[in-house]
C-alpha cells in the first residue's frame, strides 16, 4: 500500500533533483569567475569569513586595548555584534593613527574602519558610511586652572589636535587665534596636557570625560557634531556589505543591543533618542 506513493515520491524528487542540476548547470556555466567568488564571498571581504577593521588603540571608551592587548569599547562592541548577525564571527582589529585610517579602509587594506568615524562629504570622496550610530560632541579638554570656558579663551593659547579628525577641521576654521599642535593620538595630546606643553585638547566628548576623570582636567567646551554622526567606513562600490551592515545595524538599534551598549560604555551621558527600539521614541 505504501509502495506507490514512496513511488511516485522518488519519481517526483529525481524530477526535481534533475531539474536542480540543470539550472545549477546554468547558473554555473554563464557567469565568470567572479560570480562564484561573490558566492563564497558575499560582502567581498579581503578574507573570505573574516572582517577586518582598522580602529584606533586609545579612543577610550570607543575603542581601545585593555589590559591583556584586546580591543574594546562601544564601537568595537556594537561593530563586533552587527558583524555577528552578519555570519561574521572572526573579526580582526587593528591600531592604526587615526590620519591613515580612511586611506587604509580605501586602498583597501582593511574592510572596515571603526573608531567614531564622523560622516562627511569630504570622507565620502574616499569611503563609504554604513549609517550613523552615534551622534555627539566635540570637546575641548583643559587643565580646570587653564581659565577655558567658551572658544574666545582660546585666543592666544596652545590647543592639542589628532591629525586628520573633524577636530582639526573645526579648530583651523574657528580657531583663528589659537596656536593648534597636532599630534598621532590621543594619549601623545594628553601627555602635552599634562605637562604643560599645550594648554589644551580638542578630542570627543567621552573620550575628553575619562580622560578628564583620570587626570583632574575638565571637559572646557562642548560642540555639537551631530550633523557627524560616526559610522562605519568601508571601501566604495561593496553594496552588498554595506547594505548587510545597515540592516543589522537597524535590528541591533531595535532590539535594544544599541542602548545596553550606551548605557555600559558612557554612563551618565544623556540617551540620544534616534538609536533607540521604535517603542521607545516620542513621536
Ligand atoms: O562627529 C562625531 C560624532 O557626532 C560622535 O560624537 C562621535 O565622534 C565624531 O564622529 C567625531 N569623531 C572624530 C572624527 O570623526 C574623531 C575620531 C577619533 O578620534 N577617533 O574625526
Amino acid at each position: 500500500m505504501k509502495l506507490r506513493p514512496n513511488h511516485r515520491r522518488s519519481a517526483l524528487t529525481a524530477v526535481v533533483a534533475a531539474a536542480a542540476v540543470g539550472l545549477a548547470a546554468c547558473s554555473g556555466g554563464a557567469p565568470s569567475a567572479s560570480d562564484s567568488a561573490t558566492e563564497d564571498n558575499p560582502y567581498g571581504l579581503i578574507t573570505p569569513g573574516q572582517i577586518r577593521v582598522a580602529s584606533l588603540g586609545d579612543a577610550r571608551p570607543y575603542t581601545f586595548t585593555d589590559e591583556s592587548g584586546e580591543f574594546t569599547g562601544f564601537d568595537v562592541e556594537l561593530f563586533t555584534d552587527v558583524a555577528e548577525r552578519i555570519g561574521i564571527e572572526d573579526v580582526v582589529f587593528t591600531g592604526q593613527d587615526f590620519s591613515g585610517l580612511l586611506a587604509a579602509v580605501a586602498n583597501g587594506q582593511f574592510d572596515v574602519g571603526v573608531a567614531a568615524i564622523g560622516i562627511t562629504e569630504e570622507r565620502q570622496q574616499t569611503v563609504d558610511f554604513s549609517d550613523g550610530y552615534l551622534a555627539g560632541y566635540l570637546t575641548v579638554m583643559a587643565n580646570p586652572d587653564a581659565g577655558i570656558a567658551d572658544e574666545a579663551d582660546l585666543a592666544g593659547t596652545r590647543l592639542g589636535v589628532v591629525q586628520g579628525t573633524l577636530q582639526e577641521a573645526y579648530a583651523v576654521k574657528n580657531f583663528t587665534d589659537t596656536e593648534l599642535v597636532r599630534f598621532p593620538d590621543n594619549n601623545a595630546a594628553i601627555s602635552a596636557v599634562n605637562s604643560g606643553s599645550i594648554d589644551a585638547h580638542f578630542l570627543d566628548y567621552e573620550a575628553a570625560k575619562e580622560y578628564a576623570e583620570q587626570y583632574g582636567l575638565e571637559n572646557a567646551i562642548d560642540i555639537p557634531s551631530f550633523d557627524a554622526p560616526a559610522g562605519f567606513a568601508i571601501a566604495k562600490n561593496k553594496p552588498e556589505f554595506q547594505a548587510a551592515l545597515n540592516e543589522a545595524l537597524a535590528a541591533a538599534m531595535e532590539d535594544g543591543t544599541w542602548k545596553e551598549l550606551y548605557e555600559k560604555w558612557f554612563p551618565g551621558s544623556p540617551m540620544p533618542e534616534q538609536y533607540l527600539p521604535s517603542s521607545e521614541q516620542s513621536e
